[in-house]
């Protein structure tokens, strides 16, 4: 206990990391030691992981989101991030693949976990999203992006469903890809034009 070579990660998750991402060897046991150094019990924990996400974003209401972006992160659901879930959730959201994003992105909307996206779940995230964007930024947004209820509407529209309907995953990634608006109100940044 307590050397180096046992807080190295197991060649196993090594592999399976290597096969699904797109990290070399290298960065991967750089993020695992950074990881352990951080986080020594190996499993980061819902409080811990909202604590990231107060240092990112230190004025602003962070606690919906990053329960959100935890819950879909935690594919395992056991209530805790392990090193692989870490790594494969930084894969998807820092790739530049549009499609793999979009994948994530629909784990986030889909807060109960059933498949699909239902226009209450819309608009719970647009809510958590909301209150990510600082408040001087939210008074420049349009008019009909201005509130999260106006978002969820907005962002509902570009799929072409009924209020009772609900979305696929297929359809989700689509109505997205087909509308260049609709990308900028699944995300917390504010596009400057
Ligand atoms: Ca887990
Ligand atoms: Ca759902």
């Amino acid at each position: 206990m307590g050397n180096a070579k046992s807080s190295a990660m197991s060649k196993e998750i090594l592999e399976d990391l290597k096969l699904n991402t797109k990290f070399s060897e290298n960065e991967l046991s750089q993020w695992y030691e950074n990881f352990q150094k951080q986080c020594p019990s190996g499993r980061i924990t819902p409080e811990e992981f909202k604590k990231i996400y107060e240092r990112f974003f230190p004025e602003c209401d962070t606690t919906s989101y990053a329960q959100h972006v935890f819950r879909s992160f935690d594919t395992n659901d056991d209530g805790t991030l392990d090193f692989k879930e870490y790594i494969i959730a930084l894969h998807m959201t820092s790739t530049g693949k549009t499609e793999r994003k979009l994948e994530w992105a629909f784990s986030l909307f889909d807060v109960d976990k059933n498949g699909y996206i239902t226009k209450s779940e819309v608009a719970e995230i647009c809510q958590a999203i909301f209150k990510l964007i600082p408040k001087e930024d939210q008074e420049s947004l349009p008019a009909d992006e201005n509130t999260p209820e106006k978002r969820a509407d907005k962002l509902w529209s570009y799929f072409n469903k009924k209020d009772n309907e609900r979305l696929a995953e297929g359809e989700f990634i689509q109505g997205i890809l087909e509308n260049e608006d609709a990308i900028h109100l699944i995300q917390f940044e504010h596009q400057k034009k």
